[in-house]
């Protein structure tokens, strides 16, 4: 049985490149991946995405639960979470998400423009062009690995310690330049279900968003442009961060 699934793109975005190619067989309909872009004015998109996932938004509330969506804006994590400090990967547990940053020191959410240790917002307080390249898309704070262009996220069932599976998860980035950034989705036996490229926009906002039919993703592999922040953008450096992420209410594994 091939992993294959075919991408079906929702609206009139383009510019989305997948290495999902094609169905197996019978089961086709059953392995259609609905995928969900967008750049510059992207709310109704992600509108439509929150739609295709559930509602409703099930905020912090324990699970299990058997349907709706989460989010995670990072606006109300408190200062002494927030740059120059780390974040815990598992701060958002509550909400059935965990991080971690492959090859990095952590993760951090970037700082809000009141904060005791005067740290600049949008991570300006690691490279000052970052206060104006990057934009939000819920002010103030954003998301992103430190020392790594790359997060790790896996699922709980929310508060607790039960992995878990989500039929979806996409989210905003902001500044992406060469199309380095993307998501690879996993299954629970760590199976590709597909890399999808997220489409660029310089100094803006792009927002992708993937559908499966059913709970199936147990790890999103998230990539952040083609280097981990502190250097000037160039040619050939290119940093993105990211904002609200959205993903399916997450089920606990089955046997
Ligand atoms: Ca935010
Ligand atoms: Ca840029
Ligand atoms: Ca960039």
């Amino acid at each position: 049985m091939s992993n294959r699934w075919i991408p079906v793109l929702v609206g009139a975005s383009a510019l989305v490149i997948a290495s999902v190619t094609s169905g197996c067989g019978s089961s086709k309909s059953n392995r259609i991946a609905s995928v969900f872009s967008a750049t510059g004015d992207i709310t109704a998109r992600v509108n439509e995405y929150r739609s295709a996932l559930g509602e409703p938004n099930n905020g912090s509330t324990s699970g299990p639960l058997t349907s709706g969506r989460r989010e995670i804006n990072w606006d109300g994590v408190p200062d002494d979470k927030a740059s120059p400090n780390f974040l815990p990967g598992d701060f958002f547990r509550p909400r059935g998400a965990l991080f971690t940053a492959p090859g990095g020191t952590g993760v951090q959410v970037s700082a809000d423009s009141a904060n005791p240790a005067s740290a600049a917002p949008r991570f300006g307080n690691l490279n000052a062009a970052y206060a104006s390249s990057f934009t939000t898309f819920s002010a103030e704070r954003l998301f992103s690995p430190i020392d790594s262009n790359v997060v790790d996220m896996t699922f709980t069932v929310p508060g607790t310690s039960t992995p878990a599976v989500v039929r979806g998860f996409g989210a905003v980035y902001t500044d992406v330049d060469v199309g380095s950034a993307s998501f690879e989705y996993f299954d629970k036996d760590g199976v590709s279900l597909g890399r999808f490229t997220i489409p660029a926009n310089n100094n803006g906002l792009s927002f992708l968003g993937v559908s499966f039919p059913t709970a199936v993703v147990a790890r999103v592999r998230i990539v952040y442009g083609n280097q981990a922040l502190g250097p000037d953008e160039s040619a050939t450096v290119d940093v993105a961060v990211m904002d609200d992420f959205i993903f399916g209410e997450p089920q606990a594994i089955g046997p």
